[in-house]
């Protein structure tokens, strides 16, 4: 069974690498080393192996990760672990560099470091290999014996490094058991290369080189296949495989195919906003952001749009983890919130961009983990809730099962979206029916137990809390609309399936009872039973909204009086805020399909926010590095921005297709190329003018029935159907065939 839908998921990779071509300079840089981790360093990561790139001229940093490197347990939340840095001394420190230029490029995944001395031009390339399993730092220079200095290794957990062949290892092992090994080795050209001992450390001398190569493998036991109890194979083996396999490639050949198994991802979505690229290019990021004005950097918020898509390619990838809090990278063994799976909001936020910007496989980790925390979170479901089937979480989870903080019961539905969801996009029969279907049901069943039958016939999530604060009660809005839609989309996917019809018809009785969203006395949709609701309450969290987004209970189409209830809620919470709240909100302005207003909150978004602690008061932003500022650093606001735009340009949530749902009047004009539909269909091309569609081309992967919806302003000269709502396209499709209107 699981193997067909195995193969079914290869044909989907095969199917999707059809690429798109991504002309537009896509580069974050600056004129400065780094100094700082969280706001300057650049984060390279091949999904699973990641680090932040400092670029010192003399003084070189790479903090390296490896996603697995986690204490705790099964009991225990424990913390995503910080593995290491590559440090790098050049002997050279007293002459003066000129022309220092340190960058990351979305469209190849390359980060890079030049600069000159005395004459002489030094180049630094960087990157993190998926195909390789490495990470890889070349340097040249453009004079022969140019590189004297000496590299070392270092160890978040104080193991001992020692020397392997021509470079250093380190194997260690955590307080829970987890093992993990690391290996640096170094090729060169000219001049040599030899092991000293320093201090009593081995570290790695350069002796007049032309240039030189480090590779980096890094792994842990970590597996997550149950049966195993967490517990894989030794990772020093793999480690060492890994590194051979990499030194006999050529250094050409090791870039090549990093840059190729990148971009077979990458070039699947396009994006183009508001005419050619500004000249706004020419300013090291960081200045970018201090005068980024609405309506005239149109490539800056093109910039991060896809710097959430290079982000999530470089945290997550089949085989590995989902991305946690910071994606991979963490450079402290007590970061924020233990830089763990947050299910009240995080980690779905992190997946919101996967499948509408056409990068399935990886929202495929999210699915994995999902799927591997079944047991254990049903063994600690029974502990809380005895005799329930199925199961749910609390907020904070690690990646063997283990959890806390309070327990976060919608959390196991909320994950049941992105279950049905991928569905939803992709129309895979095979994958619904052996991977997600037994899934959805058993968290279905956990609510259908869980939930209080009233002795009025309406039907209540016991004991919620609307994230985070209010009173615990019964029938919270939040729990209320997660449980709708956790329903709504068992209940499709039985139908789909023709499985379980009487059961299917049950849930969808108890659906209908479920007590419903209520609008209170200033008009406001209601977080709570109670109309209790302030409207001076700016909490961060609006969590009522979710059948708004990223639910679909609420829309403009088909429930217009809970539109303009939410509307009313989402004014009153205020459009400052931290950086995922900043990015949900782009979300629901576009769903309540206001671009203006969505934009606006973009727009602050495009903030340079200062520290890295812990401080909400002045609100969110991006760091000079572009990451998402909270603050501290969380990748779910990056995430969940990519989502926004996407969300802005086309809708698909409500059984019909709509296209720009949301533009701004700042996007007087635009092109798309590879976003994707709900019901099987990719964006071929979406080009407007002046806010006129000129030119839509879409493709049906799925053969089924294409429900499309343009509104009135942009009929252009497009052959549509007058209806209220605007101009309408019903029609079959069959597999493969494109659909284009317009020049
Ligand atoms: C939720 C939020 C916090 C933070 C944390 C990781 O609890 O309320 O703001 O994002 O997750």
């Amino acid at each position: 069974m699981k193997k067909i839908w195995m193969l079914g998921c290869l044909l989907m990779v095969t199917r999707l690498l059809a690429a798109q071509t991504n002309a537009q300079p896509l580069i974050i840089w600056d004129n400065r080393p780094a100094t700082d981790w969280m706001t300057q360093a650049y984060p390279i990561g091949n999904g699973s192996l990641g680090a932040m790139v400092f670029g010192g001229v003399d003084r070189e940093r790479l903090q390296f990760n490896e996603s697995s490197l986690w204490t705790g347990d099964e009991q225990e939340t424990g913390a995503y672990q910080a593995f290491g840095d590559i440090w790098i001394n050049l002997d050279d420190s007293a002459t003066a560099f000129t022309n220092y230029k340190r960058e990351l490029d979305l469209n190849t995944a390359l980060a890079k470091v030049r600069y000159e001395k005395t004459g002489t031009r030094f180049t630094r390339t960087y990157w993190a290999s998926h195909p390789q399993q490495v990470i890889t730092v070349n340097f040249t220079a453009s004079k022969k014996g140019a590189y004297s200095g000496e590299i070392r290794l270092t160890d978040m957990h104080q193991a001992a490094v020692s020397a392997a062949g021509k470079g250093l290892q380190v194997a260690g092992a955590l307080n829970n058991g987890l093992q993990y090994a690391v290996r640096l080795q170094v090729k060169h050209t000219g001049g040599s290369v030899q092991l000293l001992q320093k201090d009593g450390v081995p570290v790695i001398r350069i002796n007049k080189a032309d240039g030189f190569t480090l590779l980096l493998a890094a792994a842990t036991n970590y597996s997550n296949q149950r049966s195993q109890g967490w517990r894989g194979a030794d990772p020093l083996p793999v480690v060492r495989k890994r590194l051979d396999d990499a030194a006999n490639e050529t250094i050409a050949r090791l870039q090549q195919n990093h840059v190729k198994d990148y971009q077979s991802w990458f070039n699947r979505a396009f994006l183009q906003l508001g005419g050619v690229a500004t000249a706004a290019n020419k300013l090291p990021t960081r200045e970018r952001i201090l005068q980024y004005k609405a309506g005239i950097d149109a490539g800056l918020e093109t910039l991060l749009f896809q710097y959430g898509r290079y982000l999530l390619i470089s945290s997550s990838r089949l085989g590995g983890l989902p991305a946690n809090l910071q994606g991979i990278w963490n450079d402290s063994n007590n970061p924020p919130w233990r830089s763990d799976y947050h299910s009240n909001i995080n980690i779905q936020m992190n997946y919101w961009p996967a499948l509408p910007t056409n990068l399935p496989v990886m929202h495929q980790p999210y699915l994995d983990y999902i799927n591997s925390m079944r047991e254990v979170k049903k063994a600690n479901t029974q502990k809380q809730y005895p005799g329930v089937r199925g199961w749910t979480v609390k907020t904070e989870n690690n990646i063997f099962g283990g959890e806390s903080f309070l327990w976060n019961t919608p959390g196991s539905a909320w994950y049941a979206q992105a279950l049905w969801e991928h569905y939803a996009f992709l129309q895979d029969t095979s994958y619904l029916l052996h991977f997600a279907y037994p899934v959805l049901k058993e968290i279905t069943e956990f609510w259908d137990d869980h939930l209080k039958r009233r002795p009025d016939g309406t039907v209540v999530a016991p004991n919620g809390w609307s994230p985070e604060h209010g009173p615990h009660e019964d029938g919270v809005s939040h729990d209320q609309q997660i449980v709708h839609d956790l329903f709504t989309n068992y209940t499709e996917a039985a139908a789909v399936l023709q499985l379980d019809m009487a059961y299917a018809r049950h849930i969808s009785d108890l659906k209908s009872r479920l007590l419903a969203p209520k609008i209170g006395k200033w008009g406001q949709l209601q977080e709570w039973e109670t109309d209790r609701d302030d409207p001076e309450d700016q909490h961060r969290h609006v969590s009522h909204l979710f059948g708004l987004h990223p639910g679909r209970q609420f829309t403009v189409t088909h429930t217009p009086e809970l539109i303009a209830a939410a509307k009313k809620s989402l004014l009153a919470r205020g459009d400052a805020s931290t950086g995922w709240s900043m990015a949900w909100k782009m979300n629901f302005w576009a769903r309540l399909q206001d671009g203006d207003h969505a934009y606006k909150i973009l727009n602050n978004f495009i903030r340079l926010a200062g520290s890295g602690n812990v401080n909400y008061d002045n609100g969110g932003g991006v760091y000079e590095n572009l990451l998402c500022a909270h603050p501290p650093f969380q990748i779910d606001g990056n995430l969940g921005y990519t989502a926004g735009i996407a969300e802005m340009l086309l809708q698909s949530h409500a059984g019909e297709i709509q296209v720009l749902p949301a533009l701004p009047a700042a996007w007087g004009e635009g092109t798309v190329k590879g976003f994707k539909a709900r019901g099987g269909f990719e964006v071929v091309e979406l080009s407007w003018k002046q806010g006129h569609i000129t030119k839509l081309v879409l493709r049906s992967e799925s053969g089924k029935l294409l429900n499309l919806l343009l509104p009135d302003s942009l009929k252009g000269n497009l052959p549509l159907r007058r209806e209220d709502a605007g101009y309408r396209v019903t029609t079959p499709t069959r597999v493969g065939q494109l659909l284009s209107w317009g020049r």
